[in-house]
């Protein structure tokens, strides 16, 4: 009964999740907490601290670190990676590692010592710029001109320049640091890179996670020669890929199947974007079902029935891993500042679900708060504003239950509001992430959607949708079968609108919305 593994190397932890297709079950399920697990790195929310908010990098080493921890865990379990006949996986969108040799010349990793020294002296750059870096908005106007415009850059790519992505983080890189770029050979996303210390040589960027980067044409499914030039010099010879995401990229290294049991000839397939596999997870590969993931970031996303771009410039279009495109838009105040209020009120999860559902009104009486806690995307505020807007008492900060409904209706309505270019208008969506667990969040997205929701049994869809991925493209099982089996609804936690809420929020939204777009 052969087993598939997906791996995910988000913003908090790397995780691991394995599948038996035949027997429809989840065999494991393991995770390594940044900030718990590996507190050497000093980066508790899985991102180096930096008195400049808009600038967010991680320690590359720290996911190489992670990945050793997390199959010796898995190893400690009793698990057997030899039944293990294909592995893929999917990483935070975005960031980027800088390596001076290639990992195609790195050569063996010896499996006498930790992964991290082999490793450690091939990088050029010793951190990573992550998806929650926005301090490239120079880069993003160079670019952009340089081509023509945000209006080219978005019919080539799917997106305008985007700080966060990785051509404008590759540029800011060239200019800041001309010598440290001249002595980078190889450049990874988060995803590209886990891929290749798997299989011990470089492995290439996917589709799927390659449309993050401002650099790739949709149309062609290869990167743009003006959008490359127009990035940094030589740019394209560093850049391994794209590939689709069905092609598998090499056998497990000799390194993991020494180290941790995995079998010879174990195929590894190419690793994705956490969102695109998010997708697969979900089983919203197909178009028709619109996807929440409410995680570090919250995402809405869905797989698209024909091309189209976002006016406002904030949504984007990746590769669907099971072909076509997808839609999404990012927000990044998501689980960071439903967390921060609940800490600052001292409340703790229930307590947070009860000030929702037992003790505040859908509408809020009219109390909102602009959730922008660090600089957001969408819409583009670089500048953190956390503001409160509403009754006297509630902007006084008197009404502790209010606040926490004020947070996740002004979460749910932006989603909302930034979501239309898609032009669908969902009757059911479909919610994972850790907040998905989560009955009173889940009340006000259905109360302001006015639409069913359901949510899977596992809050990590993009763990799922790599092991679903490994099956499909390692297995010939397909995309239907595997979704029946693992891609249901939880029949325990699905929610729907209550009634009469649908004029709840009528009067609010016009409020909300009328003060978001006067932000930007
Ligand atoms: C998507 C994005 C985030 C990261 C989070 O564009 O920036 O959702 O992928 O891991």
């Amino acid at each position: 009964m052969p087993y598939y593994l997906g791996l995910d190397s988000s913003t908090q932890s790397l995780s691991a999740m394995a599948i038996d297709p035949e027997q429809g079950r989840v065999v494991l399920d393991e995770s390594v907490n940044f900030g718990r697990d590996l507190p050497q790195y000093a980066s508790p929310h899985g991102f180096l601290e930096n008195a400049n908010p808009n600038i967010k990098h991680s320690n590359p080493l720290m996911w190489v670190d992670a990945l050793d921890l997390l199959l010796s865990r898995v190893r400690a379990s009793g698990f057997d990676l030899s039944k293990v006949a294909a592995v893929s996986g999917a990483g935070q969108q975005h960031g980027s590692v800088y390596l001076a040799t290639p990992l195609s010349e790195a050569g063996n990793f010896p499996a006498d010592r930790p992964l991290v020294d082999s490793v450690g002296p091939l990088l050029s750059r010793a951190s990573s710029p992550i998806w929650m870096d926005s301090s490239t908005s120079a880069a993003c106007g160079e670019i952009a001109s340089a081509v023509g415009g945000d209006s080219v850059v978005t019919r080539v790519t799917g997106s305008r320049t985007i700080e966060r992505f990785t051509g404008p983080q590759i540029r800011k890189f060239y200019r800041d640091e001309p010598a440290s770029y001249a002595k980078t050979r190889e450049i990874h996303l988060v995803s590209s890179f886990m891929a290749s210390l798997l299989v011990g040589t470089t492995a290439p960027i996917d589709l799927g996670d390659g449309a993050g980067m401002n650099l790739l044409d949709l149309a062609t499914g290869s990167f743009s020669r003006d959008l490359l030039e127009a990035t940094a010099p030589g740019l394209g010879a560093k850049l391994p890929g794209p590939v689709p995401s069905t092609q598998q990229v090499g056998e497990v290294a000799g390194y993991f199947i020494e180290k941790y049991g995995f079998s010879p000839g174990t195929r590894v397939y190419a690793f994705t974007g956490d969102n695109p596999s998010s997708l697969i997870g979900m089983g919203a590969s197909a178009p028709g079902t619109a996807v929440v993931s409410m995680g570090t970031s919250d995402t809405v996303f869905a797989a698209m029935r024909e091309p189209r771009t976002d006016p406002q410039g904030f949504g984007h279009v990746f590769g669907n891993p099971a072909g076509g495109f997808m839609s999404l838009i990012c927000f990044a105040n998501g689980s960071l500042a439903r967390e921060r209020v609940a800490k600052d009120l001292g409340y703790d999860w229930n307590a947070f679900t009860r000030a929702i559902l037992e003790e505040t009104q859908p509408g809020n009486a009219g109390n909102l708060v602009l959730p922008y806690f660090a600089p957001e995307m969408t819409p583009k505020i670089l500048a953190p504003a956390a503001k409160r807007f509403g009754s006297q008492a509630f902007v006084a900060g008197e009404q502790p239950a209010a606040l926490v409904r004020g947070i996740v209706e002004a979460q749910a309505l932006s989603m909302q509001h930034h979501s239309r270019w898609i032009g669908e208008t969902p009757n059911l969506l479909l919610v994972t992430g850790g907040a998905s667990r989560n009955r009173g969040i889940l009340q006000v997205l259905a109360d302001v959607f006015q639409a069913e929701i359901r949510t899977l049994r596992t809050g990590n869809s993009s763990a799922l949708g790599a092991a679903l991925r490994a099956a499909q493209a390692g297995g010939g099982h397909d995309w239907a079968d595997l979704y029946a089996r693992f891609a249901a609804p939880d029949p325990d936690l699905q929610v729907a609108p209550s009634p009469g809420t649908a004029r709840a929020y009528d009067d609010l939204r016009a409020r909300f919305v009328a003060e978001l777009d006067s932000l930007t």
